[in-house]
């Protein structure tokens, strides 16, 4: 019989519960009728639905939406290699959040990661992840000397950087009267060019964010320079040639080719 799937696909599937599924592992058909699959490993016969129905349980789930900061977090956990569903959400301030969103986050935002625990907030949750997969090594250890550096640079972009493009984004948020967004955004813009310019400063000469290793911070800081539009007179990352740097190769990776298609 001619096998469906080999080796890391059904690894990917399985992971966290059959790891001995990576290797010598074969699928095949076992009845057109019923399709129903077998898998085999080292000779002995497992079923497939029943892996797949264990295995769908433990599957993190993502709320998500293109062009939001839940791109950031499915790039991580692609890195990580860890598998997760992605539940489709939306930004759209007229279109309606999944109730299980909205029950975790009644804020309405994304990223939204339900795992062993339902968690929100993009820094919280790239930390979370980190923390959770040492051997993915994308965060310094707490006892490691850039621990520091990579807490300070997280919060920084969730709380300054990201504050600057909800200012531009989203103004009504920050002033009652109508008449007063332009200058909200106007001051979005500026608070923006001050924000990067920290940032850029702090990288300096340095590979990526933390020095020679790259981390989870680096694809965060990616993440946010999607959403710097010239259609909004926001600045050019050409004015930040460190951020650009690092956001260039930061790009190339697969896990991040394969999230911003
Ligand atoms: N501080 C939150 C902000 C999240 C956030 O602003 N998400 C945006 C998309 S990038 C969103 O959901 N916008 C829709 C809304 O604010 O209702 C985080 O970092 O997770």
């Amino acid at each position: 019989m001619k096998p469906l799937w080999e080796g890391r696909e059904v690894y990917a599937y399985a992971f966290g519960l059959y790891n001995l599924f990576y290797t010598h592992t074969l699928i095949k058909k076992f009845s057109d009728l019923h399709r129903d699959y077998l898998v085999i490993v080292d000779g002995l016969n497992y079923d497939l639905k029943l892996i797949i129905n264990r295995v769908e349980l433990q599957l993190y789930k993502l709320y998500y939406a293109d062009g939001s900061a839940s791109m950031g977090i499915q790039v991580l956990l692609e890195e990580i290699g860890v598998p997760y569903n992605l539940v489709q959400s939306t930004i759209d301030m007229n279109k309606a959040r999944p109730p299980e969103q909205l029950t975790i986050n009644p804020n309405g935002w994304i990223p939204v990661l339900v795992g062993d625990e339902a968690i929100y907030e993009a820094a919280a949750i790239t930390i979370y992840l980190c923390d959770k997969y040492p051997s993915a090594k994308l965060a310094p250890k707490a006892s490691e000397a850039t621990r520091g550096l990579f807490l300070q640079t997280l919060v920084y972009f969730s709380n300054s950087i990201q504050n600057a493009f909800q200012l531009n984004y989203y103004p009504d948020r920050f002033a009652e009267t109508e008449e007063s967004h332009t200058n909200v955004m106007l001051r979005g813009i500026r608070r923006l060019r001050e924000t990067w310019k920290i940032i850029d400063n702090q990288i300096g000469d340095n590979h990526w964010i933390l020095g020679d290793k790259f981390s989870a911070a680096d694809i965060y800081l990616f993440m946010l320079t999607t959403w710097l539009k010239d259609s909004r007179d926001h600045p050019s990352i050409i004015e930040f040639p460190n951020v650009a740097r690092i956001a260039n190769k930061v790009k190339l990776r697969p896990a991040t080719q394969k999230v911003y298609k």
